[in-house]
């Protein structure tokens, strides 16, 4: 075999097989088999879990993403290996690179409509789970999405301050507690608010995650399930104990829940108004937010 001439013009390479639809077929095979694995199997191991109906419709979400993404991912390695293994240079062999492919309307038309369903279809998804019932995530003082018997959703407030979480329940006399003890299969709204720096309420295995900001109140609903305890961790950097800025709640059955609160009602009766909120050192009223009063930092 003659070594390549630079002068002489390159030669297209001889080559009558259909790598196209061997890489086609390959990737619907491969696709076929993984893409219903990936769905039933690995979705449901990603976080958050089936701790709440939103949280459940968190892990739905992540189902369906990782689905759509296995088909390329598929693609990405069936090119990449049939690649390797078909066009590798042999040894002792001078590989010449085939003629540049310029405009080939089949593949740009392809990758344009392919790409652009697949984003829209995402973006008409992601929006439509979000809005189904407000996915668990603070909405601002005037959430849009509303879910069905918001009316009556339980509501606690979620006071966060350097460095601790404190839960207040508007329908026990505005009764605080460090403990976050919800009823099950219950409607909760939580008005997330904070005291002094910005925080971030995030109760991990019920699918909650809401900015608590001083002065604001955020809205964030969540449908309770079964029993459980969950985490919460401040997951907005707050300053030097940010890192201990975590404790866990309990979901119990509605009987347990009544049992609790008559027992936190008795055992702070005797410090009524309950609280020490820095807009009056003697007790704050309940409200919806709070500001540090003057200017100053809560404490
Ligand atoms: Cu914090």
């Amino acid at each position: 075999m003659a070594a390549a001439d630079p002068a002489a013009a390159p030669s297209q390479p001889e080559d009558s097989t259909s790598h196209g639809v061997r890489v086609v077929v390959a990737w619907l095979v491969l696709s076929a088999i993984a893409t219903p694995l990936v769905a039933i199997y690995v979705g449901p191991l990603i976080p958050p879990g089936n701790g709440s109906v939103e949280a459940q419709g968190q892990t739905f979400s992540n189902q369906v993403m990782t689905a759509l993404l296995t088909p390329v991912l598929c693609l990405m390695a069936v090119f990449f290996v049939y690649g390797l293994l078909q066009f590798h240079a042999k040894r002792n062999e001078v590989v010449l690179d085939g003629p540049p492919i310029r405009n080939d309307a089949r593949v740009q038309l392809l990758w344009i409509v392919i790409t652009t369903v697949m984003v829209l279809f995402l973006a008409g998804f992601g929006t439509y789970e979000l809005l189904k019932d407000g996915a668990g995530g603070g909405q601002g003082p005037n959430p849009i999405a509303l879910p069905a018997g918001h009316q009556s959703a339980y509501p606690v407030q979620v006071i966060a301050q350097q460095w601790a979480f404190t839960y207040r329940y508007p329908r026990l006399g505005g009764m605080e507690s460090n403990q976050l003890v919800l009823p099950t299969n219950t409607l909760v709204v939580f008005h997330v608010t904070s005291l002094d720096a910005v925080h971030s309420f995030w109760a991990y295995q019920l699918g909650v995650k809401a900015d608590a900001n001083p002065g604001v109140d955020n809205v964030a609903y969540v449908t309770t399930k079964g029993p459980l305890v969950f985490n919460v961790h401040c997951a907005e950097l707050c300053g030097l104990w940010h890192g201990y800025m975590f404790d866990n709640g309990r979901v119990v059955p509605q009987s347990q829940f009544n049992h609790w609160a008559a027992g936190a009602l008795a055992l702070y009766a005797s410090i009524k108004p309950f609280v020490n909120r820095p807009t009056d050192k003697g007790g704050a009223p309940f409200a919806y937010s709070y500001l540090p009063q003057p200017t100053g930092r809560a404490g």
